[in-house]
């Protein structure tokens, strides 16, 4: 029997001749699920910004402690070095393990030169971890994958700009990893305030030439390059955490109450905390991961794999003059 060259009864020949390739999806699926997915994000920022809030605000669940301060003269808890905290998060039977690495308050010293270095180097150490699992490992074992997926960068609400410190670490942080921005506790800020901070924020990224994640690419279809136009429009999120429940017109839902007026963090006119959301979860999730592995992880596995070249070729050299 052959279908090619049957072109008539070719139906027929299909039906009877079903490899069944089309259940590969359900076949990976299947595959993903039981291994689960893995998600590892890193928080940078002051601290004070609601980093520890915005991520308890983003996964529902309980992740790590936030101790508000009752009183203002009251020291800020700072975490002092860089902390991960693992949990598994469930929706749907689809269990999503989410990695949350907290890095130390970095710009709260008076001298902050290089203060970025122990965040960049925990990157890196992840990627060469894994550099080295690759070429120790067999083949076809999986790897647990520790690499940051996406950093949330939390920039200050001043209204004025960034600081000099934040574009020199965004820019190293963008060379090594998915960087997102977002304007934290943006209810300090008028809705007018906010969108000039926003715009201006754009515009000195722009002008010192720092590209961050979402990045296009030829295998994106049209509707992905525009969603993609439409998040870069719209960055940084300017976010409002909270881990209290409040009730508006019958419903809980997460807010804070002001001597003025109860903020839900999910209404879009408060702010953009659902766009986030949507984004880091709905939109980007399996993009996040792979653009880690397919972009910022190559780029240093080359580079570490040239180097090694380099030095194996010069250290040969060395031997045979000397021999
Ligand atoms: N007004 C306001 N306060 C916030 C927001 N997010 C967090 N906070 C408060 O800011 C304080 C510090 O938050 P925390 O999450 O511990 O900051 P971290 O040091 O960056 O992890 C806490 O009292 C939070 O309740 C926000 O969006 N708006
Ligand atoms: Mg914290």
């Amino acid at each position: 029997m052959s279908v090619v060259t049957d072109v008539n009864g070719s139906q027929d020949i299909q039906a009877q001749s079903y490899v069944g390739f089309d259940t590969i999806t359900k076949q990976i699926e299947h595959k993903l699920l039981k291994r689960g997915f893995r998600f590892n994000v890193m928080l940078v920022g002051q601290s004070g910004l609601g980093k520890s809030t915005m991520v308890n605000t983003l996964f529902a669940s309980h992740l790590i402690e936030s101790k508000g301060r009752l009183d203002v003269d009251e020291p800020l808890p700072q975490t002092t070095s860089i902390e991960e905290t693992q949990h598994t998060i469930a929706e749907n039977g689809v269990r999503l393990k989410l990695n949350i690495i907290d890095t130390p308050g970095y710009g709260d010293q008076i001298n902050n030169d290089g203060c970025w270095e122990p965040i960049t180097r925990y990157i890196k150490d992840q990627y060469s971890g894994y550099l080295r699992k690759e070429l120790t490992a067999q083949r076809d074992r999986h790897i647990a994958d520790t690499r940051v997926h996406c950093c949330l960068f939390f920039i200050n609400p001043t209204g004025h700009g960034l600081k000099p410190l934040d574009v020199t670490v965004l820019r190293k942080l963008s060379e090594v990893v998915n960087v997102v921005p977002v304007i934290a506790k943006s209810d300090s800020l008028t809705l007018e305030e906010r969108s000039a901070f926003k715009e201006r924020i754009r515009a000195e990224l722009q002008q010192h030439g720092i590209k961050l994640y979402p990045f296009d690419s030829e295998e994106l279809d049209e509707e992905e390059l525009q969603l993609n136009e439409r998040i870069r429009n719209m960055v940084p999120f300017a976010v409002i955490g909270s881990e209290k429940t409040v009730v508006i017109d019958g419903q809980a839902v997460k807010g804070r109450k002001t001597r003025w007026a109860t903020i839900n963090v999910e209404d879009e006119r408060h702010c953009e905390f659902v766009y986030l959301r949507n984004f880091l979860t709905r939109t980007h999730l399996q993009d996040l991961i792979e653009t880690t592995s397919l972009t910022h992880y190559e780029t240093f596995r080359a580079k570490q794999l040239t180097a090694l070249k380099e030095s194996s070729a010069k250290q040969q050299q060395q031997q045979a003059s000397a021999a």
